[in-house]
């Protein structure tokens, strides 16, 4: 007789999720199932639905292999009922339980729709995250304003991490000042660990390719890691190999040069193959070992219990409506050339070619070339928001959104950043080598061949003067703008205005 079923979800498979310790492997039944309704949502990447379901595959045979009664279903049985809540049901009418197990989802989508499950559901909190959601409600308590850098010292003494007492260690916070170098091919060490498909990932290849053959992206090669023993395996390659090189080379970009020296596990602690804090611990012990600089160390730890956290707490408190935003009143169709069609401004084209061949792009590559490009264009932060969450193998609406609405897009109004991340072809001159090979040019600013981000920084200037003039981080960007010739302003407005129509007709661009 099973008293309980246990819900466990494609991203939360960790042996010590909360249901699961709350759960009695003699009498409760795991559930976990491949459904329909998550694989299509939006249009995911096939990379990102294989390592999905490989990875739930083999964390199912590990939960059997640890004495757990695991009823699992695969996306082709002629019985799957299509979505979590179904599937529930039908194990539910199968076994005579009545009553749910679950860790709450990262989700509103699937909060809301497990709400409505006719069933008993006792909800349990997440606690694979170093910051509950009380805490961070608590945190954001009457404060104006909510500031990641606040939020980030604070988690700094609450987690003790690269503390020297309540001091941080180094005698500084942050480190940016001697990180973020331009990219230099001879600077770099390694490349993520990468992995062979085992049969039990070849089978889902092959599913994926049957089903979801026609999604955007590239299926195979499939390197990721599926289990949290190869999990482990990546994060050990990164801190020992990659990590001291970390800091400098963060913010660079190279073509044919996907990584750089980022980690790659996202994707591995967003599933729950790594947790966060065995994530910081290794980056701790290198640092402590003398093996890696504190730079490094800290420009690291500070994404992961800063910005990650922070995120998530941000998603959360600020409810279901999130993620349709749309502050600067953006309303432009996102471009085919984000779906692969050919461009001539090489960084986007670079960018997306990864994009598709990986699942994979590094945050400055998301943040300022195509989600700049974004909010330059004036896209509607909706469509851009459902472009992340579908090419991305780490993407949940509860990283995602808040990365793209809020930072990418200033689509909250200033919830997640205080000012808007965008800038002209110069920052991508310095910090890349895409320019070189673009046709046009990153030093014009008008006529032939000049930058479209030169034409359209300025344009985005001038559009939202009213909301950004008076904030004193870009009084300076309008101090200039305002001392260039009238005449050049006209031209440089107008050239924008034609770029945008000729975006908008869907020509090349
Ligand atoms: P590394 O740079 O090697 O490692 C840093 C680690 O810190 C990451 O693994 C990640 O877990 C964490 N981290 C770093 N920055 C952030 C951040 N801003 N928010 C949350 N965690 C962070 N990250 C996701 O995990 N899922 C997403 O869907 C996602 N969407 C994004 C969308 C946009 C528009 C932008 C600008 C950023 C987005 N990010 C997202 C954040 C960041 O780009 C990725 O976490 C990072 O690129 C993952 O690669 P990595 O593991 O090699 O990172
Ligand atoms: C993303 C995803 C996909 C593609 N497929 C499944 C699935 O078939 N079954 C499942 O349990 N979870 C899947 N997921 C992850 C969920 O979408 C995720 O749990 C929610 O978005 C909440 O974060
Ligand atoms: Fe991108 Fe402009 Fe540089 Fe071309 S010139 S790569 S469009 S920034």
């Amino acid at each position: 007789m099973v008293r309980r079923l246990v819900l466990v979800l494609g991203d939360q498979l960790s042996p010590a999720l909360s249901a699961l310790r709350a759960a009695d492997r003699a009498r409760d039944r795991v559930v976990m199932a491949e459904v329909r309704s998550e694989a299509s949502y939006v249009p995911h990447h096939p990379k990102k639905i294989a390592l999905i379901f490989a990875a739930m595959r083999h964390f199912a045979a590990e939960l059997q292999a640890d004495g757990w009664d695991v009823a699992y279903t695969r996306y082709d049985d002629p019985e799957n009922a299509g979505s979590i809540p179904a599937e529930l049901m039908r194990r539910a009418m199968e076994t005579g339980a009545r009553q749910v197990l679950l860790t709450e989802p990262g989700e509103w989508r699937l909060i809301e729709a497990l709400e409505d499950c006719p069933l008993a559901t006792s909800t349990l909190p997440d606690d694979r995250f170093l910051c509950a959601r009380p805490a961070f409600e608590a945190w954001a308590e009457g404060r104006k304003e909510l500031r990641m850098e606040w939020f980030y010292r604070e988690m700094r003494r609450r987690t003790g991490y690269l503390m020297k007492g309540r001091e941080p260690a180094g005698g500084k916070w942050n480190f940016d000042a001697s990180n973020r170098k331009p990219a230099a091919r001879d600077l770099l060490r390694s490349a993520p660990m990468q992995f062979t498909p085992d049969a039990v990932t070849e089978e889902v290849l092959d599913l994926v390719a049957a089903e979801f053959g026609e999604n955007f992206g590239t299926l195979r090669p499939f390197g990721f890691a599926v289990t949290r023993s190869q999990a482990r395996r990546a994060l050990a390659h990164f801190v020992r190999h990659q990590l001291p090189g970390f800091g400098p080379s963060q913010d660079g970009m190279l073509e044919n040069e996907p990584y750089l020296e980022h980690a790659l596990i996202s994707g591995y602690m967003n599933i729950g193959l790594l947790c966060p804090r065995e994530v910081c611990d290794a980056v701790q012990a290198a640092w402590e070992a003398g093996e890696v600089p504190i730079s490094s160390a800290e420009g690291f730890i500070r994404q992961v219990i800063g910005w990650r956290e922070f995120v998530r707490g941000v998603y959360f408190l600020e409810g279901p409506d999130y993620p349709r935003r749309n502050a600067l009143n953006h309303r432009r169709k996102l471009p085919p050339l984000y779906w692969g069609a050919e461009t001539g401004m090489n960084c986007l084209a670079q960018v997306v070619a990864q994009t598709r061949d990986l699942a994979y792009a590094h945050h400055i590559q998301r943040l300022m070339i195509t989600g700049n490009f974004a909010l330059l264009a004036g896209i509607d932060p909706a469509e851009v928001h459902g472009w992340y969450l579908s090419v991305y193998f780490d993407a949940f609406e509860w990283v995602e959104a808040p990365n793209t609405v809020g930072m990418s897009q200033f689509a909250d109004g200033g919830v997640v950043g205080s000012k808007p991340y965008v800038s002209s072809a110069n920052y991508i001159d310095r910090m890349s080598d895409y320019c070189t090979g673009c046709r046009y040019d990153p030093k014009t600013r008008t006529g032939e061949g000049a930058c479209p981000f030169n034409l359209l920084y300025w344009a985005f200037m001038e559009r939202h003067r009213a909301r950004f003039a008076s904030n004193h981080r870009m009084g300076q960007v309008y101090a200039t703008w305002d001392r260039m010739e009238p005449g050049h302003r006209e031209t440089v407005l107008a050239g924008a205005e034609t770029f945008l129509t000729d975006l908008s007709a869907g020509k090349p661009v």
